[in-house]
C-alpha cells in the first residue's frame, strides 16, 4: 500500500468527532478546517492525512456517509449538499483570490 499511511485507514477514521457515525457533524469540522493543516489526522477533517483537508477528504467524507439510524437526528440529504456546496465554494474563492 505504498503512498497511503496504511495506520490510519483504520476503522472510522473519517469519524471526526469519533461519536461512530459519519455525519453533519464531521462534515461541518471538515469545513471548518478546510484548506488547513491541521497536523491532527482525522480528527481535524484530514481524513486521508496529508496533512491539509480539502476535496480529497471530502470525497472521503462524502464516501463513507453513515448517519446512523438512532439516537441523535439523522441529518437531511439535504443538510449534507448544503455543507459540501459551501465547503466547495469556499475552496472554489481561496483558489480564484490566490490566482490574482
Ligand atoms: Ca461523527
Ligand atoms: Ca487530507
Amino acid at each position: 500500500m505504498l503512498g497511503y499511511p496504511t495506520c490510519a485507514w483504520a476503522d472510522r477514521v473519517w469519524d471526526a468527532d469519533g461519536d461512530g457515525f459519519v455525519n453533519a457533524a464531521d462534515a461541518a469540522i471538515l469545513a471548518g478546517n478546510w484548506l488547513k493543516g491541521v497536523g491532527n489526522g482525522a480528527s481535524g477533517g484530514d481524513f486521508n492525512v496529508d496533512g491539509t483537508v480539502d476535496d480529497l477528504d471530502l470525497a472521503i467524507l462524502a464516501a463513507n456517509w453513515s448517519p446512523g439510524t438512532g439516537g441523535a437526528a439523522v441529518p437531511e440529504p439535504g443538510t449534507m449538499a448544503l455543507l459540501l456546496l459551501g465547503a466547495v465554494g469556499t475552496y472554489a474563492i481561496r483558489r480564484r483570490g490566490r490566482q490574482e
